[in-house]
């Protein structure tokens, strides 16, 4: 292959001097023999020449010349050359490089092809600026804490992998261990890929209270959530990584808010990669899970930065185990309760109700309440079971029909705890009160009491 690269100076010669000293095969066509001279000097081939001039071009062997490199900055000189090459050579190969969008020659030209000097740019030097950005963003949050001191990690009252992946990155860009670092919430996990995901990857997250964030000062950290999310006042908060707006004000030592980014884990696997680590094949599952389920893969309030994060994680992470984590599996026992169950299923107007009796893992009825909506006709899916000495119901609908999370509150809040959105909702019930209440814990008491609020029509229920 020969290479002519036709250029004013020996910009081009220092960008791609790899390649022309190494394949010697890149001949630099300049107009001044002081550049050619410095080119030669460092190893290059050049010649020089008027290059509006055809004797120059049959000088440099143009007949031999398999591709052209055009960097000419002036429009109008490279555009001469341009069409004098074009006259000598029609099928020529050329890639024009310069600082306009497109300019040279004709756009119909299907051996031109044309890169802005912008867009180098972008490719190759921007990354370097995030990283050296990110760089100092990782050696700003190092220096917040002293060796001697405890970390509190606070995620949400449910945390998600988002918040979990992030909270291990944070641990490991500061060499920390679970004991010194604990990952804290006021809640817990419960949606059963969360559940699977921190059982998997062996993560511990521990319940704590508001008294206890800075027992013995501790120090608290806050990742893929900020303060006023928290309603009552957290004491001094050292550092919010995120990706929310920031939508009440807050303070804190340290803040990388980024609500563009479509994961908080995108932050993280940055910092991870600014600072030239490797992230172990545990953390980059849970990384890669969070921006996997928080951007619904790639594709809700997506970032390039995600889809960079992304492809970065990708290589490092056990694929194989977030399959394992979006379909949980069902333990041995609970799935005979949930074939007896089955068995027995029967469908009002839509709404299919499931009762299991004891299970061994609560997270196994909300995956049933999703599992319900598969079955054809379902739009509602309840499901019931108990769990030591509380009665958990979780509800699952299509989304386009009432709230869930209101009728779950009217019916359950006042003997337990209820809740949730329009298409997911959970309530938790001590089992003596909702035998006070209901007289036993059966399918056919949930149902007599569920579906009539389910299905009764809009106006009749008032307005909600
Ligand atoms: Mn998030």
């Amino acid at each position: 292959m020969k290479y002519l690269a036709i250029c004013e100076d020996d910009l081009l010669f220092q960008f791609m001097r790899k390649v022309a000293t190494r394949r010697g095969e890149v001949l630099f066509l300049v107009q001044r023999p002081e550049v050619a001279r410095r080119i030669r000097r460092h190893g290059g081939s050049s010649q020089w020449g008027d290059l509006e001039k055809e004797e120059t071009y049959q000088k440099s062997h143009l007949e031999q010349v398999n591709q052209v490199i055009l960097f000419i900055r002036g429009l109008e000189l490279r555009s001469r050359v341009y069409l004098l090459l074009r006259s000598l050579k029609p099928e020529l190969p050329i890639l024009s490089l310069s600082s306009e969008k497109e300019t040279t020659g004709d756009r119909k030209d299907p051996f031109l092809r044309h890169i802005p000097l912008e867009d180098i740019f972008q490719e190759f030097c921007a990354p370097q600026l995030l990283d050296t950005f990110n760089r100092q963003k990782v050696e700003r949050i190092r220096s917040l804490f002293r060796e001697k001191d405890k970390i509190h990690i606070l995620l949400q009252h449910d945390p998600d992998p988002d918040a979990i992946g992030s909270a291990l990155a944070l641990r490991e860009l500061l060499g920390r261990n679970r004991p010194t670092t604990p990952l804290v919430t006021f809640g817990q996990v419960t949606r059963p890929e969360n559940v699977a995901m921190i059982r998997l990857l062996d993560i511990q997250i521990d319940r704590i209270s508001y008294d206890d964030l800075h027992r013995d000062g501790a120090r608290l950290a806050l990742v893929d959530v900020q303060p006023p999310y928290f309603g009552a006042s957290l004491g001094k908060v050292d550092l919010v990584v995120d990706h929310h707006p920031k939508r009440i004000p807050f303070s804190a030592r340290f803040t990388d808010l980024r609500p563009h980014y479509g994961a908080t884990s995108t932050i993280f696997t940055e910092y991870l990669r600014a600072t030239g680590m490797e992230p172990s094949q545990r953390l980059a599952t849970a990384l890669l899970y969070g921006i996997k389920s928080d951007t619904l893969f790639l594709d809700r309030g997506s970032h390039i930065a995600d889809l960079e994060a992304f492809t970065f994680l990708y290589l490092f992470a056990n694929r194989a185990m977030i399959t394992r984590m979006e379909r949980p599996e069902l333990p041995r026992q609970d799935l005979e309760a949930l074939g007896r169950a089955l068995s027995r299923l029967q469908l009002d107007d839509g709404v299919a109700v499931i009762h299991m009796g004891e299970v061994q893992r609560e997270d196994v009825i909300p995956q049933m309440a999703e599992f319900c909506l598969q079955i054809e006709g379902v739009e509602w899916g309840v499901a019931s079971g108990l769990c030591g000495d509380r009665v958990v119901i979780s509800v699952r609908n299509v989304g386009y029909v009432k709230s869930a999370g209101d009728i779950m509150k009217r019916l359950f809040d006042e003997i337990g705890s209820a809740g949730g959105h329009r298409a997911m909702a959970k309530a938790v019930i001590p089992v003596e009160r909702f035998k006070e209440h209901f007289g036993e814990v059966s399918e056919k008491v949930i149902r007599e009491a569920m579906v009539p609020l389910i299905t009764q029509r809009e106006e009749e229920s008032g307005n909600d």
